[in-house]
């Protein structure tokens, strides 16, 4: 038996269409999911661009107001794909109304914001998702599995860069279609909100809580032209982010992010060392997860032999996650295929009663510690997160 479920999509730019692809190729490869995803309603506000964008994807209807899309009864689902100062209003009136609700991340403008949505989700019941999509890279949740059948022992140090380099020219002006990202009042911060929060959701998601941290963060160009109002306006974002952390499990992160990297287009890495054994993984060499076992495999002693050394995986086999829902053994998957995958964990554990993640409650803690992380930065001192060990 299966269940239409009818998604409105708010937004059509990169993440509507990342977003808009999980759907409707969802049921083609995890066909043993209940729920299938009915593209029902595109909103947009601009909306010549709203009607060709739903045109391409195949949804049934448009609006111009997201409002109206929360009142409609033929709608289940509402996903946010919009900027991020918009996050909050629209995920309370759709838990209100007792949608399901499925958000870009990162979640919110601040911690504050998130814990008012993260209540108004968990007063409503209703199914939740942050897009938080890098953890459905098979060997991103690889690694995962590897850390929860500890095989890296006692960790000692997390490691983490997200580094891009399209902000370098000062012509690039902030604020608008696809540069709101610059703009602090749209987006609350720069990297740390936009591309930190992927680091910092994937590091507790494989190490556990942060607990404290002490950042610096730096704006390389001062003054842009804003794209709305034609004026030349100071950058309030933070074009650059360092900082250093601690975990509940005693050991020790480093975290960097920019987007004044040359060269560096999607940067997103990350290395875990513990007593046993060592992670490593680059998103611009996705298919792989580099793995350092500090045991000899034929005894299972912890002693290294001639024969120890980093081993490349190349993680596209039945076994290893999701692979057996896409190609056979040795055939790669892409960025868009992490998000179908985020979406049947979703689906997957609304069926089957668990809660599914990474949810509204997750992202506030990752918004938790963005937040200390910039107030580090303007205070020049360590700050504890708060984030719930
Ligand atoms: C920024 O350039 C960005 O598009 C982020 O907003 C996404 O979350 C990231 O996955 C890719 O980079």
């Amino acid at each position: 038996m299966t269940k239409a479920i009818n998604v409105a999509m708010l937004g059509y730019g990169f993440m509507g269409k990342a977003h808009s692809n999980a759907y409707a190729k969802l049921a083609h490869f995890f066909p043993e999911l209940e729920h299938r995803p009915k593209l029902k309603v595109l909103c947009g506000r601009n909306e010549v661009k709203a009607r060709a964008f739903a045109e391409t994807w195949g949804y049934e209807s448009v609006e111009t107001d997201w409002r109206k899309v929360i009142e409609r009864d033929d709608v289940d689902l509402i996903d946010i794909g919009t900027p991020n100062n918009t996050h909050a209003e629209i995920a309370i009136a759709a838990a209100k109304a007792g949608k399901w609700v499925a958000c870009e991340k990162p979640l919110a403008m601040n911690s504050a914001e998130a814990k008012a949505m993260t209540q108004a989700i968990q007063e409503a019941g209703v199914p939740n998702l942050v897009w938080y999509n890098y953890r459905s890279v098979p060997a991103i949740a690889l690694a995962h599995q590897v850390v929860q059948e500890k095989r890296i022992g006692r960790a000692f140090h997390y490691r983490a860069t997200y580094l891009q380099d399209w902000t370098i020219s000062e012509e690039v002006p902030q604020g608008g279609a696809t540069l709101w990202r610059l703009d602090q009042d749209t987006a609350g911060s720069g990297v740390t909100g936009d591309l930190l929060a992927h680091s910092i959701d994937t590091a507790m998601w494989l190490n556990g809580a942060i607990t404290d941290v002490v950042a610096c963060t730096e704006t390389f160009v001062k003054e842009r032209m804003h794209q709305e109002t034609g004026q030349v306006q100071p950058v309030l974002i933070d074009d650059a982010c360092m900082f250093l952390a601690r975990f509940s499990n005693g050991s020790m992160g480093t975290f960097e992010s920019t987007r004044y990297a040359r060269g560096r287009k999607n940067f997103n890495t990350f290395e875990l060392n513990g007593a046993d054994g060592s992670l490593s993984f680059n998103l611009e060499d996705p298919q792989y997860l580099s793995f350092y076992e500090h045991t000899r495999q034929d005894t299972q002693s912890k002693v290294e032999d001639h024969l120890t050394g980093w081993r490349k995986i190349h993680v596209t086999n039945f076994e290893h996650p999701y692979m057996d829902h896409w190609w056979v053994p040795g055939c790669t998957i892409g960025y868009e295929h992490t998000f179908v995958n985020t979406l049947a964990d979703f689906f997957e554990a609304v069926e089957n009663g668990k809660r599914p993640r990474p949810d509204f409650e997750d992202a506030w803690q990752t918004q938790k510690v963005c937040d200390a992380v910039l107030l580090s930065a303007k205070e020049q001192r360590w700050v504890e997160t708060g984030v719930d060990a």
